[in-house]
């Protein structure tokens, strides 16, 4: 970012970006001592990929319709990188460092969270300041990492209290097309993914399921299996992020030992990475026995991760990004048997939906505006999804302690105090 971008050009300004970044980073990880934040040095290692690498299917977006999709990957479990899902967006445009200062500069993002729970957040301002221009970031083993959920709750109009950007805007809504928007809006859930159970629950009510994902290299996620079984998919759109993922029966001890520093991705890539690439007696490395995928994903790709796999996933440059979790018919069984056992008021609440839906004849729920086909169709649809469920029935259920949160990202399992601090 070039000083026009950058608010920080007095002292003043200064010591008080220190000071915020400073706090953010002490309530992030409370573990940590300011120098800490840098002892591993890994900012020494080139983590781009050297070596020729296991890849995901690439697909194009244009000429692979939904039931293909379907069919080739969501159904058989495997993960692909999408190319063009991105084209129309506007946030291809709109994330740069300059639109998100523009409309967004004082609203506030979540980085973290205290050990109780607590979001910490930091202004766009700030954030942006330390991951482009600051030498802090260049050095941090794991650096501070934009990760919101609540990011279509912010509008540009609640934003600024000072005089500069107050001018600012007022500036360029006069001289230009400018408007103020929502990030929601600048994306469209590629075709694929347009299915979303959870939507019937309620916003409010619905697990925390899609994030604004902002960082400058080495910020990452550590390894993890997304919440209650849901797949995700994640679009790129400036720099690059490098995955490395591993099919649901891998046995967790051999992907995280536990003498690993802390659960952050660049430690992950530092030490166990290169484990999967020592070659045993056979010839082969574990990567491959254990069926690790990598893939490098630039700006326009959308990586898939169907639910079950487990991924880590860092930062290889500056890089924004969208992902977006989601409960389709295709994995229903599986994230129902684990919404049941762990969260059961939210799963009692999602059935009864689906019921409701699955006999439109009914007076209080027949859709009022669809035509007498489309309601069947739609009727049919949750009938099916309706039957999926009833047909676990039997399936025992697990105690809470066990399905619960052992399994969710730091993403996940920050947002689902999202929930329950309400401090956002
Ligand atoms: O982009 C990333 O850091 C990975 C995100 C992710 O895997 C998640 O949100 O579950
Ligand atoms: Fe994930």
């Amino acid at each position: 970012m070039t000083s026009k971008h950058d608010a920080f050009d007095t002292k003043v300004r200064l010591r008080r970006y220190d000071r915020r970044i400073s706090r953010a980073k002490a309530h992030a990880r409370e573990e940590l001592d300011s120098f800490g934040w840098s002892k591993h040095k890994y900012y020494k290692l080139d983590l781009w990929p050297r070596a020729p690498y296991r890849t995901a299917p690439r697909i194009d977006y244009d000429t692979v319709d939904e039931d293909d999709f379907i069919r080739h990957f969501e159904e058989p479990g495997v993960p692909v990188v999408i190319m063009g899902a991105t084209k129309s967006w506007d946030a291809a445009k709109n994330w740069t460092p300059e639109g998100l200062l523009r409309d967004f500069r004082n609203e506030k993002y979540k980085v973290g969270e205290t050990n109780k729970g607590t979001t910490v957040k930091i202004s766009m301002k700030y954030f942006l300041h330390y991951a482009l221009t600051s030498k802090e970031s260049q050095k941090d083993d794991s650096p501070l990492y934009i990760f919101d959920s609540r990011f279509a709750d912010k509008t540009p109009t609640s934003s600024s209290s000072s005089s500069h950007s107050r001018k600012k805007r007022k500036r360029s809504r006069s001289t230009s097309s400018h408007r103020p928007r929502n990030l929601r809006d600048d994306y469209e859930i590629p075709k694929y993914f347009r299915d979303d159970l959870f939507a019937l629950t309620g916003e409010k009510r619905r697990p925390p399921y899609r994030w604004i994902v902002i960082g400058p290299a080495r910020s990452g996620t550590g390894i993890h299996l997304d919440p209650l079984g849901t797949s995700a998919w994640n679009a790129v759109l400036t720099g690059h992020k490098r995955w490395v993922l591993f099919p649901p029966t891998t046995p967790p001890h051999l992907i995280e030992p536990r003498n690993l520093p802390d659960h952050e991705a660049s430690s992950w890539f530092a030490h166990v990475l290169p484990t999967m690439y020592v070659v045993d007696g056979e010839g082969r490395t574990l990567g491959e026995r254990l069926g690790m995928i990598e893939i490098v994903q630039g700006p326009g790709e959308t990586v898939f991760v169907p639910g079950g796999w487990w991924h880590v996933v860092i930062n290889l440059d500056y890089t924004t990004a969208i992902t977006q979790n989601f409960l389709s018919f295709t994995n229903l069984d599986s994230v129902w048997l684990r919404t049941r056992d762990s969260r059961p008021k939210l799963a009692r609440r999602l059935l009864q939906r689906i019921e409701e839906l699955a006999t439109p004849l009914s007076r209080s729920t027949k859709p009022k505006k669809r035509g007498k086909e489309g309601e069947e169709l739609h009727a049919e649809f949750y009938a099916r999804c309706r039957d999926k469920i009833r047909a676990l029935r039997m399936v025992p259920r697990v105690p809470p302690s066990s399905s619960s949160s052992s399994s969710s990202s730091s993403s996940s399992s920050s947002s689902g105090s999202d929930e329950s601090s309400g401090s956002e």
